[in-house]
């Protein structure tokens, strides 16, 4: 009897022991869910996940005195501002035996953002997502958006350094370019493409694009590839001039409650079985070379995850460039204030 009640007692101190919670601040569409619930079975413990729409959303709310935070996604060139500001703890790497089989020809990419504060997490290309039914035999190009027809249709992202990168490639620039005039060019250009803008958004257009309010939006390959599972009519392209390459990385906040369980969670997101169901839900590439061989033989050649390689040598990673960046908060200020 005795035996009988200290088990009870044992039970109801499990149950109402109130459980960890590991808090994610990251982008929206972003793992598999299924993925998220076999971690909290695992380590007994509960995901809460809060989205952003942009690293300079991500760093504002965070300056802001945002806090509890576990876990943070931050773009490959956000990563030294955070740290420059010790808004990040080191990864402990030693504990993290899924790191062995990360894609090297990526790794190589990111070198010069290599970190003790941070790993390469999702390959993110941007691309352009329009109705098939609406624009046929579509040519793909940034310059689309000049396009008056289409005014009122068309969207671009609400991310100063995406939405430039797409000008300065149309012009034949570089997107890391630190060179005032073009920088200038590329305000003018975008002033005149955003006349025919209903608006710049980084969310909601996905569901504009499958109810078919808009035509043509920039986005993200991996959230375009989401809303044409839904909408057959969505289509991805990829812009002649090339694409704008980001690598987020995975990054865990200097005052994280968490750690632990923090680090658990990135060596989980490199198991190859997870990484493989998180890239077929999310059509984001995760660098894990064990698991692309898992992939359903019908992604191998889906060109968002795998842009064809005469595009991406046109393609550019964007890359950290220090204080210019200052040109760029301008050269955006411009394109918003104007009509
Ligand atoms: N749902 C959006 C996922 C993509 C996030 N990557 C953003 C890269 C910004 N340059």
């Amino acid at each position: 009897m005795i035996r009988y009640l200290y088990l009870v007692v044992l039970l109801c101190a499990a149950c109402s022991s109130p459980q960890r919670e590991l808090r994610i601040y990251a982008w929206g569409d972003y793992f598999d869910p299924t993925t998220l619930r076999e971690f909290e079975k695992r380590y007994h413990c509960q995901i809460v996940i809060d989205t952003y729409d942009s690293n300079e959303a991500m760093y504002a709310k965070l300056k802001l005195g945002a806090s509890g935070y576990d876990l943070l996604f931050p773009s490959n060139y956000f990563m030294s501002l955070l740290q420059q500001e010790e808004m990040l703890q080191p990864i402990d790497k030693a504990r993290m035996p899924n790191l062995t089989t990360l894609d090297n020809r990526l790794m190589e990419m990111i070198h010069a953002e290599e970190t003790p504060y941070g790993l390469p997490y999702l390959m993110t290309y941007t691309g352009l997502g329009y109705r098939k039914d609406r624009i046929a035999d579509i040519q793909p190009s940034w310059t689309l958006f000049g396009h008056r027809a289409w005014r009122g249709r068309m969207t671009m992202v609400n991310d100063m350094r995406e939405v430039l990168g797409a000008a300065l490639l149309s012009l034949g620039y570089s997107i890391n370019t630190s060179e005032p005039h073009e920088i200038d060019e590329a305000v003018e250009l975008l002033i005149g493409w955003k006349r025919n803008l209903a608006k710049f958004e980084s969310e909601q257009y996905k569901n504009g694009l499958a109810s078919a309010e808009f035509i043509l939006s920039q986005g993200y390959t991996g959230d375009i590839l989401q809303v044409r599972e839904e909408e057959p009519e969505v289509e991805l392209a990829l812009p002649r001039e090339g694409l704008m390459i980001s690598i987020d990385f995975v990054a865990i906040p200097a005052d994280a409650p968490h750690p632990e369980l923090a680090n658990a969670f990135i060596n989980f997101l490199y198991e190859a079985t997870i990484a493989a169901r998180n890239i077929e839900r999310t059509f984001y590439l995760i660098p894990n070379t064990a698991a692309y061989a898992l992939l359903d033989p019908s992604l191998r050649d889906n060109n968002g995850l795998f842009p064809p390689d005469e595009i991406l040598q046109k393609s550019e990673v964007i890359r950290d460039i220090g204080p210019s960046i200052r040109l760029y908060n301008k050269a955006w200020s411009r394109v918003k204030a104007a009509d």
